[in-house]
């Protein structure tokens, strides 16, 4: 399928090696003779790269000359990881690429390596945005992910000897130029930010003064796999207009000089890391009004972009959403609606209603999140300061869209009006970003069959009765079988292709096929072959925390992962409160019981959002038990526990692939989706969890009885936590051996019980998480997997059915109902 059409500038070894050495001597100006691995990286980097920028460029003429309906997603993050490796395989070029860096003297796993993680997102939601990118050029979509170039991607999370999660800069591109990368500084756009905004008579608005800063283009590659196309991820970054204020330099006030200048920089230097958390919540009023910038920034440069994009078509605004669909990732980018309605109106001199006809048409929203405390908010006099044009819109959506409209369907109902609001009233008021989300756009959905009705019935409730059901739908995630299986897991997936008997350029794409596997599961001779591979996984893992860590890890036990952002609503805690059972279970039994115990080890990995201090603490209390644990002499054979700093796309990459069990453990009807469960169980690992998010779907798909679920379901959840609020029961009635944990951990096991004390409380107060409350069905559900895993051939049949029943999680399933049901774009085929 692929060589057929496909052309690459460096296909054989001999073309590798010669542009690598020709990248040596003139890109890097270097000798090839005293090459490091980093030089090596680059110059192999560079040669691909010279791939890429063919086919994008191809790509892009090609869509240019079609001119097809695109589609845009915006999303404020990105977390890409690394390039280099999942480039070589979309290009199927990693043969070539391994031989000829051999002849040089290189080790191909070596120079992956030196590839640092873009990793410009928090967590799934900005990880969904890459995978989605992936599929998107795979299937041949016209699909442009439109981002911020964050200085700073991420925080580096270091682990003090105390078990304290210590928060350093991730300057990624300090390392000099990135080759994934091509600076456009052709393309950049001015954005506006302050001033005045006076009404004129005839509908439209003056927005003048203020501050003006230039957004400049680096477009990233996108390649797809086994196709010529190649899309495009457009980041921006902010420069000041002006260099600096050279009166103020004369007169000798340097500061502000280039005050200016700075302030324009900052605008993209960080990437906010408060993952869950709304902006208003959780910094200070500064910090507040950089983020709000930040998104103004991003998405007024976009947009200037895509409109532009769309002139040069020469079709009328009318016809704007044939040919444009925009889909806001979060209600992060929502100031497009206000902003699309701003160059309707003022720019493009279209009258109000027409052009909100335009807006809605367009604009899709997808919300990834009903917990209350990560729906965005704005006060309102920041706004009116920072976008006075934008809120005099908003205001005007109010007026002219949901009052009238509201008190049409349902009049008189003032309680309602005032809960559909754009505007929160308060001190101070704050603009309601998902209702703005909700209201300006033509499609609605959730990322999860649970979640989609749960935003329906809850968040969005009213919008749903004003609105009707047809507007609110569902498109559950995916992850990318490139990354998440080819690329992290090369055996299984050759493994996968011999016994299918099709080449990975076809399954990878039609991940259905792994159907064909179920049979094998009972096939003994395959087994074998399956299980070693996990074995092999689980020895690479060993190799890393060995290397990284200085830490021995038993390979031959079970290994249990729990990988995600530290939250309260994941409840990494529940974790940690069993693995201590576990080991205050082992440490009771006799000699001869421990002989029938299977070992296992527990990773963790995750970071905090740095001012998150229950979550901070829930880290200190996972290091400092695994710290006493491990040097048990008495149990250490059967149990030991690993924090993994600085986790990344790269550590789940080795991670994800050696796992027997993962956990997704979150209070039923908090986590919206979960990727990172479709990403073990692509790889032959058991999903331990609760009945939320796509853990549902995916127990759908692969069977219950291969999946271990627990815990209370989301309907009882709010009278639970009703009931611990009001009718309080201690924990020690409750939930006796939960109560045991604690008090062993308030006792001082664990180092100073007093410093544990405020994350013990959250659970003897209120538990607003559940933990008691789930806390035995949880150890239930882990002794069903001790069971389980005595019958290593049943355990291996299982691991099988799973990864042959996780077609439906592919990005590109999850892409193509986006693009189907929702932007109405077609595949546009280079050829
Ligand atoms: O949809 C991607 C991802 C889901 O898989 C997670 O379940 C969900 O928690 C996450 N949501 C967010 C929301 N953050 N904000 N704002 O990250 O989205």
């Amino acid at each position: 399928v692929w060589k057929e059409g496909s052309r690459s500038v460096n296909t054989d070894v001999s073309s590798v090696t010669k542009s690598i050495v020709n990248h040596v001597q003139t890109s890097l100006a270097r000798q090839a003779y005293n090459l490091d691995n980093l030089g090596a990286y680059q110059a192999a980097a560079l040669s691909v790269r010279d791939d890429l920028i063919l086919n994008w460029n191809e790509t892009q003429m090609h869509y240019t000359r079609k001119a097809p309906k695109r589609a845009y997603y915006l999303s404020l993050e990105f977390l890409m990881g690394r390039t280099f490796d999942n480039a070589l395989l979309n290009l199927g070029l990693k043969d070539q690429y391994r031989e000829g860096v051999t002849k040089l003297g290189f080790n191909m796993e070596d120079l992956l390596e030196q590839e640092r993680d873009a990793a410009l997102g928090n967590g799934g939601l900005g990880r969904l945005a890459a995978c989605y990118l992936d599929s998107s050029a795979s299937q041949e979509l016209p699909v442009w992910g439109y981002g911020l170039r964050y200085q700073y991607g991420i925080f580096q999370q270091l682990i003090s000897p105390e078990g304290q999660q210590l928060e350093q800069p991730d300057p990624w591109l300090a390392g000099g130029e990135n080759p994934w990368e091509l600076p456009r500084l052709d393309v950049s756009y001015e954005v506006r930010f302050y001033g005045t905004a006076e009404r004129l008579p005839d509908g439209r608005a003056l927005w003048q003064g203020g501050q003006e800063v230039l957004a400049v283009a680096y477009d990233v590659m996108v390649p797809g796999c086994y196709t010529k196309n190649t899309n495009n991820l457009r980041l921006w970054e902010s420069k000041p207009k002006r260099g600096f204020d050279l009166n103020s330099f004369n007169a000798g006030d340097y500061e502000h000089a280039v005050e200016s200048s700075n302030s324009a920089a900052a605008i993209t230097s960080v990437l906010y890391p408060n993952d869950h958390t709304c902006a208003q919540s959780s910094i200070s009023t500064l910090g507040k009004e950089l983020r709000l910038k930040q998104q103004y920034f991003w998405t007024a440069a976009s947009l200037a972009d895509i409109v532009r994009r769309f002139k040069n078509i020469g079709k009328p605004f009318s016809e704007f959403p044939d040919y444009v669909a925009i889909q806001l990732n979060d209600t992060h980018p929502t100031l497009a609606i206000p902003e699309l309605m701003r160059i309707l109106i003022d720019e493009e001199e279209i009258p109000w209603g027409k052009a909100w006809d335009i807006v809605t048409n367009t604009v899709f929203y997808t919300n990834h999140t009903v917990l209350p405390e990560a729906l965005e908010k704005w006060p309102v006099p920041l706004m009116e300061h920072l976008l006075p044009r934008h809120m005099q819109i908003i205001y005007d959506i109010n007026l002219y869209v949901v009052e009238p409209s509201v008190e049409k369907k349902f009049p008189g109902d003032r309680d309602r009006l005032a809960r559909m609001s754009l505007i929160e009233e308060g001190f101070p008021k704050q603009v309601r970003m998902a209702h703005l989300a909700c209201i300006g756009n033509r499609k609605v959905n959730g990322v999860a069959e649970l979640h989609s009705d749960l935003v329906k019935t809850t968040i969005l409730k009213d919008f749903v009765e004003f609105e009707g059901q047809s507007k609110f739908s569902n498109v559950t995630n995916g992850i990318t079988p490139r990354r998440w299986l080819d690329q992290c897991n090369p055996e299984l997936s050759a493994l996968i292709s011999k016994t299918l008997k099709v080449d990975k350029s076809v399954w990878l794409k039609d991940l259905d096929m792994l159907k064909g596997l179920l049979p094998y599961a009972e096939d003994a001779e395959f087994r074998k072959e399956w299980a070693a591979i996990k074995q092999r996984n689980k020895e690479r893992l060993a190799h890393h925390v060995e290397t990284t860590l200085g830490l021995t890890v038993n390979t031959n036990a079970m290994f249990d992962v729990q990988i995600k952002r530290l939250h309260e609503y994941k409840r990494q805690t529940l974790n940690i409160l069993g693995v201590i059972h576990r080991y205050l279970t082992l440490k009771q039994m006799s000699a001869a019981e421990r002989k029938k115990v299977n070992p296992r080890v527990v990773f963790f990995a995750g970071k905090a959002a740095p001012g998150y201090y229950i979550a901070k603490l829930t880290i200190r209390l996972i290091v400092n038990a695994a710290r006493i644990i491990n040097a048990d002499p008495d149990t250490r054979n059967l149990l030991t526990v690993y924090f993994l700093p600085d986790y990344s796309v790269s550590l789940a990459e080795v991670l994800i692939p050696s796992s027997d069990i993962s956990q997704h453990i979150s209070t039923a009807g908090t986590e919206a989706s979960g990727t990172s469960n479709m990403k073990f169980c692509l790889n032959g690992g058991l999903l331990v969890g609760t009945v939320d998010g796509a853990n549902i779907e995916i127990a759908e798909a692969v069977g219950e009885n291969n999946v271990f679920f627990f815990g209370h379901l989301t309907p009882a959840v709010e009278d639970l936590r009703y009931q611990h609020m009001y009718h309080p029961v201690p924990v020690e009635e409750k939930c006796p051996a939960l109560a045991k944990v604690l008090d062993k951990i308030s006792g001082g096991m664990f180092g100073d019980g007093g410093v544990y004390e405020p994350l013990l409380n959250t659970i003897r107060q209120n538990d607003y998480y559940l933990i008691t409350e789930d806390f035995d069905s949880y150890i239930g559900a882990l002794e069903m997997v001790d069971q389980a895993y005595l019958d290593k051939e049943e355990w291996i049949k299982k691991s099988i059915r799973t990864t042959a029943n996780m077609g439906k999680f592919s990005s590109d399933r999850a892409i193509l109902e986006y693009a189907e049901s929702f932007w109405s774009i077609e595949p546009v085929k280079v050829t």
